[in-house]
C-alpha cells in the first residue's frame, strides 16, 4: 500500500498490524486524504487474516490536532454536504477488528473523534483531549458531542465541548475516557501488548464481541441483551469454541485458528 500522510506496517507483532499518522509538520491535522488513507489501510488490514488486531497512533507531539482547518476554512455548507466525509468515518466505524488508539500530545476535535472511534486508548502522560471546535466557531461534528458524553457524562463533556478546556491523559483516565496512561517512552509498546493479548484471542469470538458491545450504544437494552445472546450461540459453531474449551479442560494453551 502506498500512501502518502500515512506510514503502516502489517506486522508490528504477530497479528498486529500498525497504522501511523505521518504530517507532522501540521500536527497531523487530518485532511481529506489523510482520512481517506486511513480509511484504505483499516479495509485493507480488515480483510487480511494475517492481522487479528490494529493500533494507531500519531507521534510524540501529536496524534491528531483535528480536521484540517486549512482545508475547510473557505467551504459552504453545500460544500460540506457534497464532500461527505461521513462515509468515510462510517467506513472507519465499520471495521470489524479491534482498533486500539496510542496517543500522545494533543487528540483534538476530529483527532480526538478518532480516538473515541477506536475500541480502546492508550497514551501517553503528555497527552491532551479536547474538542476545542467552539474556539472557531464551529462544533464537534464526528461524533464529540456523542461518544465523548457517553464516555464521560454530561458535566464534563459539557464543559470540554463549551468552553473548549482540554483534558490531560490522567483526567482523561479517570474519566473513563482512556484505557490507561504510560510515560511517554512506553505508549507505544504498550498500545501494542494490548493488541497483542486481544489478537492471540480467538479472532472470531473478538469480532462479535466488540460488535456486541458496540450495540449497548445503538440499541435498548433487552433488544441488545437479544443481539449479544445470538453472538453468544453463534460462537458454538466454530472450531476455535471447542479448541478454547479443550484446551482450558486439558491445561494447555488454546491455539485459535480463526475458524
Ligand atoms: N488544521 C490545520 N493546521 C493545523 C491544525 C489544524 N487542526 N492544528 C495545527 N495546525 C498547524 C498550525 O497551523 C501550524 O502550522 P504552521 O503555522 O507551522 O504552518 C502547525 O500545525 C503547528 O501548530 P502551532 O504552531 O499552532 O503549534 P502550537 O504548539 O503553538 O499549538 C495547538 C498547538 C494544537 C494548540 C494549535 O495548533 C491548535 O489549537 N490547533 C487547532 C486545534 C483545533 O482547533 N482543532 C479542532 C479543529 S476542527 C467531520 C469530521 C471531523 C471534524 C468535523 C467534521 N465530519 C465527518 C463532517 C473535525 C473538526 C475539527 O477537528
Amino acid at each position: 500500500m502506498a500512501f502518502e500522510y500515512i506510514l503502516t506496517d502489517a506486522q508490528v507483532a504477530p497479528y498486529v498490524a500498525l497504522i501511523r499518522l505521518n504530517r507532522p509538520k501540521e500536527l497531523n491535522a487530518l485532511n481529506l486524504q489523510l482520512m481517506g488513507e486511513i480509511r484504505d489501510a483499516l479495509k485493507a488490514f480488515d480483510e487480511d487474516p494475517a492481522v487479528r488486531a490494529i493500533v494507531i497512533t500519531g507521534n510524540e507531539r501529536a496524534f491528531a490536532a483535528g480536521a484540517d482547518i486549512k482545508q475547510m476554512a473557505g467551504k459552504s455548507a453545500i460544500d460540506m454536504l457534497q464532500i461527505d466525509q461521513f462515509s468515510t468515518w462510517d467506513a472507519i466505524r465499520k471495521t470489524r477488528k479491534p482498533i486500539i488508539a496510542a496517543v500522545s500530545g494533543f487528540a483534538l476535535g476530529g483527532g480526538c473523534e478518532l480516538c473515541m472511534l477506536c475500541d480502546m486508548i492508550v497514551a501517553s502522560e503528555t497527552a491532551q483531549f479536547g474538542q476545542p471546535e467552539i474556539n472557531i466557531g464551529v462544533m464537534p461534528g464526528a461524533g464529540g458531542t456523542q461518544r465523548l458524553t457517553r464516555a464521560v457524562g454530561k458535566a464534563l463533556a459539557m464543559e470540554m465541548v463549551l468552553s473548549g478546556r482540554f483534558i490531560s491523559a490522567e483526567e482523561a483516565r479517570a474519566a473513563g475516557l482512556i484505557n490507561k496512561v504510560v510515560p511517554v517512552e512506553l505508549y507505544l509498546d504498550e498500545a501494542v501488548k494490548l493488541a497483542s493479548r486481544v489478537a492471540e484471542k480467538s479472532p472470531i469470538a473478538v469480532q462479535l464481541a466488540k460488535e456486541s458491545v458496540l450495540k449497548a450504544f445503538d440499541m435498548p437494552l433487552q433488544e441488545a441483551l437479544y443481539f449479544e445472546r445470538k453472538n453468544f450461540y453463534m460462537l458454538f459453531a466454530t472450531e476455535d469454541q471447542k479448541e478454547g474449551m479443550e484446551a482450558f479442560i486439558e491445561k494447555r494453551k488454546a491455539e485459535f485458528k480463526g475458524r
